[in-house]
């Protein structure tokens, strides 16, 4: 590792770019309320209280992703870790609780480093001391960054280990297919000689997809209207939350489900000295979650020039585990 290692392992470079993710809640929740329609990038849902919103959605009995995903990683560790082979460096993007990485770094043979990739730095921190202790002989590189923009990896990387990229949860269905294809394009370049263990949900049937958007409890809901509390709490903003609906629906011709807050009312909110009108029924795009087949995935990594290999599904045919090889 470099010399700019602060005391808490996050590389100097990642400190930098915190601060100016900060600096575009600001910036991006105001321009995508004054634009029209108006809209707001799903990223800023994670700030901490949505972190934890989202961590009690993957417990949801509608929710079937994260389940079916971690028996997936499970029940097929052991192939993961002979195609990926020994010491490797393993980087992930978007690491979260770091849950899943677990459950490879259990099969792996003496992986090398881990580089986990994430936008929420006191959350990175913590959960990547408690992994230290776990894993002594593993080197970790924590980077803070938002990876949906240019970011810096820890300079310099190690050689002779093959690189090695992981990118659970679906998250890539975050991403426009343009979008996509450019991140794995980016992926591809860091993994070179090595590859990508990337996790896909998949079209199903649209009750099985609305029930998951659209939970009895109501914690997705809870989760969408937090853009508007976190508005709340950071910006000044005077959202009423009872005056916004949550609504999620399939759009199959696009094949996402697209989420929604929809106001119940004209109304006029103050964010920040700026007044932004509402009118009834008028909503606000908050997310999009794109749902492939195997093969419109694997077509989507051609095009990124990424070679894909192995892949595993569920018996139901929920969700999906590709290995797309980077040469
Ligand atoms: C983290 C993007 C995979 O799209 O299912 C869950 C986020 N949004 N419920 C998804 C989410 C509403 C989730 N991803």
């Amino acid at each position: 590792m470099s010399g700019t290692q602060s005391s808490f392992g996050i590389p100097a470079p990642a400190r930098a770019n915190w601060a100016h993710r900060e600096h575009g809640f600001a910036r991006d929740f105001i321009q995508g309320m004054k634009s029209a329609p108006k809209r707001v990038p799903c990223k800023y849902f994670y700030d901490a209280a949505g972190s934890v919103l989202f961590d009690e959605i993957c417990e949801l009995p509608e929710y079937y992703q994260t389940r079916t995903e971690l028996a997936l990683l499970s029940a097929h560790a052991a192939e993961f870790a002979a195609i990926m082979g020994p010491g490797i460096e393993l980087i992930e993007f978007g690491a979260g609780a770091l849950t899943k990485v677990r459950v490879l770094l259990d099969a792996l043979d003496a992986p090398r480093t881990y580089i986990p990739i994430d936008i929420s730095g006191d959350y990175l921190e913590k959960v990547c001391s408690a992994l230290n202790a776990e894993y002594p002989a593993l080197r970790l590189d924590p980077v803070v960054a938002d990876f949906t923009r240019p970011f810096v990896l820890p300079s310099p990387r190690h050689d002779k280990a093959r690189p090695i990229g992981f990118f659970p949860g679906s998250t890539i269905g975050n991403f426009s297919p343009e979008e996509s294809i450019a991140f794995l394009k980016t992926v591809s370049g860091i993994v070179r000689g090595g590859g990508l263990l990337i996790g896909v949900d998949l079209v199903k049937d649209e009750g099985v997809l609305h029930a998951a958007y659209n939970d009895a409890r109501g914690v997705t809901g809870a989760f969408n209207k937090n853009l508007l509390a976190r508005a709340n709490r950071e910006l000044g903003a005077n959202f009423n939350l009872d005056l916004f609906a949550h609504r999620a629906i399939f759009n199959a011709k696009a094949s996402r489900i697209e989420m929604y807050l929809v106001s119940l009312d004209d109304q006029e909110i103050e964010i920040s000295g700026e007044t932004v009108e509402f009118s009834e029924l008028e909503a606000v795009h908050t997310e999009d979650s794109y749902k492939y087949t195997i093969e419109s995935f694997r077509a989507l990594a051609w095009e990124a020039g990424l070679v894909p290999r192995q892949v595993w599904s569920d018996a139901a045919g929920l969700f999906s585990i590709h290995w797309l090889e980077a040469d």
